[in-house]
């Protein structure tokens, strides 16, 4: 008997999830919008603001990032930001219709030094009425207890591509380093936000072996961001990308709609890459099941469509924005 496929399943096999990817087009995304519909309100669109609090100079070798000091990409390294400034920007991210506000820093590990700083600006933001969501690199089992304590519902950790082509992309940490930092936070009682990165390079198997991973997780990830890789120039990725041509728009499409039917109750962020793609593009992406955005003219370090241009978009496809509501978040992750 065929299984319900608006149920989270945590079995999938990887060339299940392959055969998803093989799907005929419309059919793939006809099923996941189908499913999306079943899960969601599919005219609601999650809307998060990131924010780099401590950019640059980092001492991991993540092929695609310009925050990487391995390689010379022209960014300038700047020191922990000051609580102050943090929520001076999460109070513009509220006014700008953010739900949640997304703290990144460019660090291979949380330092305990840096941690009750990191909590003061957690238990501000979460105090205007925001989501609070952070991204601070590997994080031991009692720092991931602070930060829950200080009020922070979700923990942004990425396990970047399938475990096949992850030792192209970075060597300096490993897919289980990612995978026990995600183990703290969901002991911690945190949301996980965890997604990866298409168009590295990466074949078809790739992009399903990241998706398996994500699916197979003992919780699937709250929150799943498929980012399209921001090409750097300087980074061996973003130069190999540059040379070689960006991944297909709708393999792109295909990578949402894949998300969207192996973690049906995961809210998929259409994640980096927004500003080179199309409002006809980000259309598909939504209608195969994408339900989140970054807004805001700047993602890290890179830019984003600023406010103006998605208002626009949402009047045009007649979305709007979804309500914040973590603890909804947190017990669909318990019953997942
Ligand atoms: N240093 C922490 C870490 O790596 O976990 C947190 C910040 S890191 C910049 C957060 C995530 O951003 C990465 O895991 C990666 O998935 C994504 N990212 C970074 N650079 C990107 C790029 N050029 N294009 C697309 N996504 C990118
Ligand atoms: C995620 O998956 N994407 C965001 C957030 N989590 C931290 C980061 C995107 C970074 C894009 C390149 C940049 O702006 O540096
Ligand atoms: Fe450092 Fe994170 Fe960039 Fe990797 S992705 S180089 S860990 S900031």
């Amino acid at each position: 008997m065929r299984r319900d496929p608006a149920l989270p399943r945590h079995d999938w096999t990887l060339d299940e999830v392959e055969t998803l990817f093989a799907r005929p087009f419309m059919e793939l995304v006809f099923e996941a919008a189908a499913v999306h519909r079943r899960t969601f309100d599919p005219s609601a669109i999650q809307a998060s603001r990131l924010l780099s609090i401590k950019t640059g100079g980092c001492a991991e070798n993540c092929g695609y990032c310009s925050q990487s000091a391995k390689f010379d990409t022209g960014l300038k390294a700047e020191k922990l930001m000051d609580a102050e400034a943090v929520l001076a920007e999460a109070m513009a991210a509220k006014a700008g219709g953010a739900s949640r506000f997304c703290m990144g820093a460019a660090w291979r590990e949380l330092k305990d030094r840096d941690t009750p700083k990191l909590a003061a600006m957690i238990a501000g933001v979460k105090a205007l009425g925001l989501e609070t969501c952070a991204t601070l690199g590997m994080l031991t089992a009692d720092q991931a207890r602070q930060l829950k304590a200080a009020g922070l519902d979700y923990y942004n950790h990425n396990l970047d591509t399938g475990p096949e082509y992850y030792a192209e992309v970075v060597t300096t940490r490993t897919y289980q380093d990612r995978l026990d930092t995600l183990q703290h936070v969901r002991d911690a009682g945190m949301a996980t936000c965890c997604g990866g990165i298409v168009g590295m390079g990466e074949t078809r198997r790739d992009r399903a072996g990241l998706l398996h991973a994500l699916a197979t997780l003992p919780a699937h990830p709250e929150s799943l961001p498929v980012n399209a890789l921001v090409p750097i120039a300087g980074t061996p990725l973003g130069d190999r990308i540059k040379a070689e041509g960006t991944i297909d728009g709708l393999e792109f499409v295909r990578t949402i709609a894949v998300a969207r039917l192996v973690c049906p109750r995961s809210i998929v962020r259409l994640s980096a890459g927004r500003e080179t793609m199309s409002a006809e593009l980000q259309a598909l992406c939504f209608l195969a099941g994408a339900n989140s955005i970054f807004v805001g003219g700047r993602l890290l370090t890179t830019p984003n469509p600023g406010e103006d241009a998605d208002a626009d978009l949402f009047a045009r496809l007649d979305l709007k924005p979804m309500g914040a509501n973590p603890t909804v978040a947190a017990t669909e992750c318990s019953a997942a």
